[in-house]
């Protein structure tokens, strides 16, 4: 089937659903300029580190937080100035047209609220809200911004404890997980993105969905915890590439005021 085919179909799912649910991954926003983790291009090597895994490591940062700040810093650097995907911004369309029940995702970017998507269940947590280790006050992600420009790790103003972003750490436990699971098992159309659905439990969602399921991923995609024979679309597609087809065969939803373009 080609990718015009797959996405009529798609696109005519979508008119029939009426409980959508995205479940988005890292590949949603590499054509934002968000490279995955371990690539060649890839965050950990550009914060020149020499062991990734233990920079989501909940006991490390807080031995040595400096560590996790080293990398931090430079994907924060590498965020501003981006924007969303045109997916991104078809999704925060399909929501305001009443077709999108919720958005669950594993990135931790915040590019689905910068398109507009206001029903997002952040399962990893995000970088936008950041809390005090010891007293809990909370800061928004320009008063982290602030702090970094003075110090190599930001502090409380309060009781001077550490100051960590709300990302999901190893060893911390994911957000929302019984909303999501309600959504996924609500859904009569689960569409996933951009996920190889290997880390779980998000990887697990898909198989609470009665409805029918959908994946556009180009790449490597677990059949673990989603069997090839429970996809009842599997699109092997760019992403943007797929859902402009998808946006068009819908009447250009995208341009239709919704979606901040
Ligand atoms: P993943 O395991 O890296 O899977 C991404 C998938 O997307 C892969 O199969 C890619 O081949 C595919 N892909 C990449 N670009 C495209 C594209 N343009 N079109 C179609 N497919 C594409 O990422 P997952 O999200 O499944 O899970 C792993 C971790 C990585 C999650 O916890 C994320 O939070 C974390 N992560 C997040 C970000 C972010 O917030 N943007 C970036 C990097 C990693």
């Amino acid at each position: 089937m080609n990718l015009s085919h797959q996405a009529a179909i798609c696109a005519e799912w979508i008119r029939n659903a009426s409980h959508i649910v995205v479940l988005s991954g890292a590949g949603l926003s590499t054509a934002a300029g968000i490279p995955d983790f371990r690539g060649p291009q890839g965050l950990y090597r550009r914060a020149s580190i020499d062991e990734p895994e233990a920079l989501f490591d909940i006991g490390r940062f807080d031995a040595d937080p400096s560590f996790f700040y080293r990398f931090h810093r430079e994907f924060l650097d590498l965020l501003d100035g981006l924007r969303p995907t045109f997916a991104h911004r078809f999704f925060a369309a399909l929501e305001q047209q009443e077709h999108l029940a919720a958005v669950v995702t594993q990135n931790i970017d915040g590019l689905h609220q910068a398109a507009g998507s206001t029903k997002v269940l952040e399962i990893h947590g995000g970088i936008r809200t950041n809390h005090c280790r010891r007293c809990r006050t909370s800061y928004d992600l320009d008063d982290v911004k602030a702090l970094l420009t003075m110090e190599p790790v930001p502090h409380c103003g309060r009781c001077g404890g550490v100051i960590k972003p709300d990302v999901v750490f190893f060893g911390e436990t994911v957000r929302h997980l019984e909303e999501c699971q309600q959504e996924a098992a609500e859904a009569d159309l689960l569409v996933v993105v951009g996920s190889s659905l290997v880390v779980t439990p998000a990887a697990l969602l898909p198989s609470l969905c009665r409805g029918k399921i959908v994946v556009v991923n180009k790449g490597e995609l677990s059949p673990t915890y989603l069997a090839r024979d429970r996809i009842d679309l599997y699109a092997e597609e760019d992403i943007d590439a797929f859902f402009t087809l998808v946006d068009e065969a819908l009447g250009g939803l995208t341009t239709k005021g919704g979606a901040d373009s």
